[in-house]
This record gives C-alpha cells, sequence and structure tokens, in this order.
C-alpha cells in the first residue's frame, strides 16, 4: 500500500496488539484507506497496556491509541471517525452512510460494542482460550496484573473467567448476549445489505473482528444458523480489509488454542442456548 500523501512526520502511528479486536477494527479502517501506518505492538497479555509510559497516552489501559499530527486520539470507535474524518476521499472512500438515519443507526451498532458488547467478548474470549495463557503464567504475576486494573467490575470479571472459564456466570450470561445480538442483527440484515442500510460502513467494520472471534472461539452457530447474518459474515470476512487488517495479523499461539478449547466451547454454548 503507498503512503505518499502523509509529509513526512504525519504517518500515523498506532499502538495495537495482533489479536486485540478493538485494534483489529482501526487496522481494517486504515485499510479500506490505503493509509499504512507505523504500528507499535503491545504484550496486552504480559501487562504493557499497563506500564506508566502507555498510560500517559491512554489512562484506560487499554489498546488501541493513535497519534497523529503530534494529537493522541483513543477509543477505537473515535479513531475510526477519525480516520474516515482526517483521509475522506482515500481508498474505497467514506465509511460513513451518507444519509442522517442510516448514519445514526450505524453509529448505534457502534455504541452497542462500547455499551457492553466489546466486554461481553473479553468474557468469552477468556473463559474459552486467554485463561489459559494467564494460567500458564506465576499466580503472583496474574494477581499483579489484576491488581493494577483501574476498573473493579472488569477486575472481578476477569477473576472469574480466569479461574472458573467455561463454568464462569460470565460465560453464560456473554453466549446470551451474543446470541440476542445476532438475532437483532438477523432482522436488519433481512431487510439491507449491511448493517446501517445499503452502504458498507464502520458498523459492518467495528463487527468484523468480533464476527471471526466468535468462530475462533466455536461460538459461531449463532451466527451460521441464521443465513442473512451469514451471508453478511462472509462479505464482510471477504474483503480486502480484512485480510489487510485483521487476518494477516492472526498469531498462531491463539489460533493454536482457540482450535484446542473451541469444541468443548461450542457444546457448553449449545446447553447454554437449549435452555
Ligand atoms: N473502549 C475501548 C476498549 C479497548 C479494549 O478493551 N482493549 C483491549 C483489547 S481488545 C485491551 O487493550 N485490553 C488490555 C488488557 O487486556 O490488559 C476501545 O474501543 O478502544
Amino acid at each position: 500500500m503507498e503512503n505518499s500523501s502523509e509529509r513526512p512526520g504525519e504517518v500515523p502511528v498506532l499502538y495495537h496488539n495482533d489479536m486485540s479486536v478493538c485494534a483489529a477494527k482501526v487496522r481494517m479502517a486504515f485499510a479500506e484507506k490505503g493509509v499504512v501506518f507505523d504500528g507499535i505492538h503491545l504484550d496486552i497479555r504480559a501487562g504493557e497496556a499497563q506500564h506508566p509510559d502507555y498510560v500517559k497516552l491512554n489512562p484506560n489501559q487499554v489498546v488501541p491509541t493513535l497519534l497523529h499530527r503530534g494529537q493522541v486520539i483513543i477509543e477505537s470507535n473515535v479513531i475510526c471517525e477519525y480516520i474516515d474524518d482526517a483521509w475522506p476521499d482515500r481508498g474505497t472512500g467514506a465509511l460513513r452512510p451518507q444519509g442522517a438515519l442510516d448514519r445514526a443507526r450505524m453509529r448505534l451498532w457502534m455504541k452497542r460494542l462500547d455499551e457492553g458488547m466489546h466486554a461481553m467478548t473479553g468474557v468469552v474470549s477468556t473463559c474459552v482460550a486467554f485463561r489459559h495463557q494467564h494460567l500458564a503464567r506465576k499466580p503472583e504475576d496474574v494477581q499483579a496484573w489484576l491488581d493494577k486494573m483501574v476498573d473493579s467490575a472488569r477486575r472481578e470479571r476477569m477473576r472469574s473467567c480466569v479461574y472458573q472459564g467455561l463454568d464462569s456466570s460470565y460465560f453464560v450470561d456473554g453466549v446470551r448476549r451474543f446470541d440476542r445480538l445476532m438475532a437483532e442483527f438477523d432482522q436488519v440484515l433481512g431487510q439491507s445489505r449491511w448493517l446501517a442500510g445499503d452502504q458498507f460502513s464502520l458498523a459492518d467494520i467495528a463487527y468484523a473482528p468480533y464476527l471471526v472471534r466468535l468462530h475462533h472461539l466455536g461460538l459461531d452457530d449463532m451466527i451460521q444458523s441464521r443465513p442473512a447474518v451469514r451471508d453478511w459474515s462472509e462479505r464482510v470476512l471477504d474483503r480486502p480489509s480484512f485480510k489487510a487488517g485483521i487476518a494477516d495479523w492472526f498469531n498462531s499461539k491463539y489460533l493454536t488454542i482457540f482450535e484446542r478449547e473451541r469444541d468443548q466451547a461450542r457444546k457448553k454454548a449449545a446447553e447454554i442456548l437449549s435452555t
């Protein structure tokens, strides 16, 4: 990809992580625009997002963080809109619908991630897979990671997910909430090609990493059993920007854990959804 339009010193810098869903959506938005960024990869499982130097940029101790023209921008949905504003005509063009109503719909879907679905992704990912990375570390290191969390609700959630896995009550809640979301997608996608109407938008980009995460975790029966959602998911995952921004970043260490754990997770999710 060319980066010829960026003046020296204006190349965006992205603090990110290969398997982070929030960072992945930002990379996909950059790929749609054909804008190349300088990446700084953080090992979030090892607590690098809690490092004091990074916390000065992002007090929430999370990735992604964007630096552009000497300014810091945090929050992946905000960063995605910033990318569309800062490079309006690049690549595939506008990533937000023109119409006021479709644009409002786009924002509602994106807001939904911030209002709980993203946290639920952390829950299901940790219960199925990430807990095994934590359990392989020294217990005092895991405790230190939990203790440093600024958000006490997140700390308790993560403690349960790491130590109770598929038996955590948070897993039950997470699976049910994803299934309800897919049912809502099904209704909308029965009537329009993309989440916010007839134009591919940041809403579709925002959910792309979550769709693939459900596949990785063995929780994709809720997608496959709904043809409109399945077809939309295939359209999103077929885009070159999905490959460049997300699939090319898959970390084989994580894929091995997903593969090992997903059958059990699929079985447990089916049990949860049958009751
Ligand atoms: N609302 C934030 C959420 C960011 C977030 O939760 N990022 C996760 C990765 S997807 C993270 O950095 N977690 C740090 C950790 O696990 O220590 C956003 O959209 O940017």
